[in-house]
């Protein structure tokens, strides 16, 4: 039986209480492993090692040293691609088409974008007359923060923790990861690709377990944590914000989302409907970026609603490996269990089911796997749950629209402003409503195009922050004045 352990000062450990979880693999419901859980004490463990590192070696390298050794873990995370593959499929039951081309890539990207923002980031120096006549020529430096506690989701399990990972690391920080429950395996493996690379122990370690009363709640509470960065659902950032404050930690926050698609009329309908159908179900519909509302013009209504029809029902299900395979499960029963309810309530809402609504037939042991249908509905108001609520499944509620300034008033109608996508040829009117979405990320006539550069986070309820390029560094650094006079 697999095992596996958490990763503290360089070595993989068990826990003191011997407690252990199942890692399962929502493909067919089999065990890949046993996870041990970390309590209190290995918490404790972690977060003293990583402490300590702050102070040894890792410490003293200079940014050309860092920025090497961070070189050096995106080529051993390529080297060991397929590992790195296998373990996160086997995870998440994503096909291995999507895992091979988003996943692990940018695993080992968000290193070496970070390697190479630290070398280039400048800082603001300003200088002034003193009132004796004399200079004073400030200039700002960037400290690490310190001891950086990542709590992160299921969803893309390496590509959301290396996000963090990545500029922690770059800025001089050491971190102490807690990855989903669901999807410990990658999070661990790049344990060896850390020690294999020579990134001194204390540097990176990995906690495993749960969020309340288990390592993600010992972790996000421990005093020896100097700022915390999450992603995850909002409640949860709640629950992580309520830890911080004690301490008067900062945290990062990115959290959900109820993201609407606009498309206009005069939009390239092609593009359109492709780009839809990928951010509608693409990772069976697990992307926080991803449409649950789509806005359409009404002349195309039918037209567009017919169309995305026809996508959904070629959706097949399949083994990650098989490369006809278009959408894996759900992560998880519990997920499915949760999904499938938003399904149910969308039927007693009164909602038209264009495609959908319940559990395709898988045969053999897949059909233990937590598959749902892809998912489309219509006529329902902007009040019903399904419209208000993040359900992160492969499915959306299709309404049209009249006039721009309707869809923009249905679309900021929600607590959450994520990411948002808008179909049109017409650039003024994209750049309008760009203006106008209350959102972090809005993408035109595109989805999920990423340049790591940019800014990323979301406005309203979808966090706090923005992670991305320069950005970063504001989160994980702390940025010193030094004034001389002379
Ligand atoms: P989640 O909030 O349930 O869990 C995220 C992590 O937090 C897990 O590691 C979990 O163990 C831990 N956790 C839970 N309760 C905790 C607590 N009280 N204290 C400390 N840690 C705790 O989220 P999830 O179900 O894993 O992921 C799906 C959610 O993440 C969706 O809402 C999705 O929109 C959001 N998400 C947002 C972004 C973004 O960039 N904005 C990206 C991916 C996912
Ligand atoms: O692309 C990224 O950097 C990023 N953070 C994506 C988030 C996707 C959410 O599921």
């Amino acid at each position: 039986m697999k095992e596996i352990l958490n990763f503290i000062n360089g070595e993989f450990i068990g826990s003191a209480s011997g407690k252990t979880f199942e890692n399962r693999n929502p493909v067919d419901n089999s065990l890949i492993g046993m996870v041990s859980e970390a309590g209190a004490v290995e918490v404790d463990k972690a977060v003293a090692a990583a402490r300590a590192a702050l102070h040894g070696p890792w410490g003293k390298l200079s940014v050309n040293e860092r920025v090497n050794m961070l070189d050096a873990v995106a080529g051993e995370i390529n080297r060991r691609f397929d590992d790195f593959l296998q373990a996160e499929v086997a995870d998440t039951g994503k096909p291995i088409h999507l895992a091979s081309h988003v996943d692990i890539p940018r695993g080992a990207a968000n290193f070496k974008i970070f390697a190479d923002t630290i070398k280039n980031a400048a800082t603001e120096s300003f200088s002034m007359t003193t009132p004796d006549g004399r200079t004073a020529l400030s200039y700002a430096v960037r400290v690490p923060r310190g001891v950086i506690a990542v709590v992160c989701p299921w969803n893309l399990p390496l590509l959301l923790m290396t996000w963090k990972v990545g500029p922690a690391l770059a800025c001089g920080n050491t971190v102490v990861v807690k990855p989903s429950e669901e999807t410990p395996s990658t999070a661990t493996l790049l344990g060896e690709v850390m020690n294999k690379v020579g990134v001194p122990p204390g540097v990176y370690n990995v906690v495993h377990g749960f969020g309340p009363n288990s390592a993600g709640a010992f972790l996000t509470s421990h005093q020896g944590v100097n700022g915390i960065t999450f992603t995850g659902e909002t409640r949860t950032g709640t629950a992580i914000m309520k830890a911080g404050a004690e301490g008067i930690r900062p945290v990062s926050l990115e959290l959900g989302g109820k993201n609407a698609a606009f498309v206009f009329a005069d939009c390239d309908f092609g593009v359109a409907v492709d780009t839809v159908t990928r951010s509608v179900f693409e990772n069976c519909g697990q992307v926080c970026l991803g449409t649950e509302r789509v806005y359409v013009e009404r002349p195309i209504f039918e037209r567009f609603v017919a169309a995305l029809k026809e996508k959904a029902e070629g959706m097949k299900p399949g083994r990650p490996a098989d490369p006809d395979t278009k959408i894996g499960p759900l992560v998880s029963q519990e997920h499915r269990q949760k999904v499938l309810s938003y399904y149910r309530k969308a039927v007693e809402e009164g909602a038209t089911v264009v495609t959908g609504g319940g559990i395709p037939d898988m045969p053999g042991e897949l059909s233990a796997g937590a598959w749902v249908q892809p998912t489309i509905w219509t006529g329902l108001p902007e009040t019903a749950a399904v419209v208000r609520e993040e359900i992160f499944g492969p499915c959306c509620h299709i309404q049209p629209f009249d006039t721009e300034e309707e869809a923009i008033r249905m679309g900021n109608d929600t607590p959450y402003g994520l990411a948002t996508s808008i179909y049109t040829q017409d650039l003024s009117r994209a750049s309008r409503m760009a203006q106008r979405i209350e959102v972090g990320l809005c993408w035109i006539n595109s989805w999920f195009l990423r340049d790591l550069r940019t800014a990323f986070g979301g406005s309203k309820q979808s966090g706090i922050g923005r992670e991305g390029g320069v950005h970063s560094l504001e989160f994980y650094t702390e940025l010193r004045n030094v004034m001389t006079k002379f």
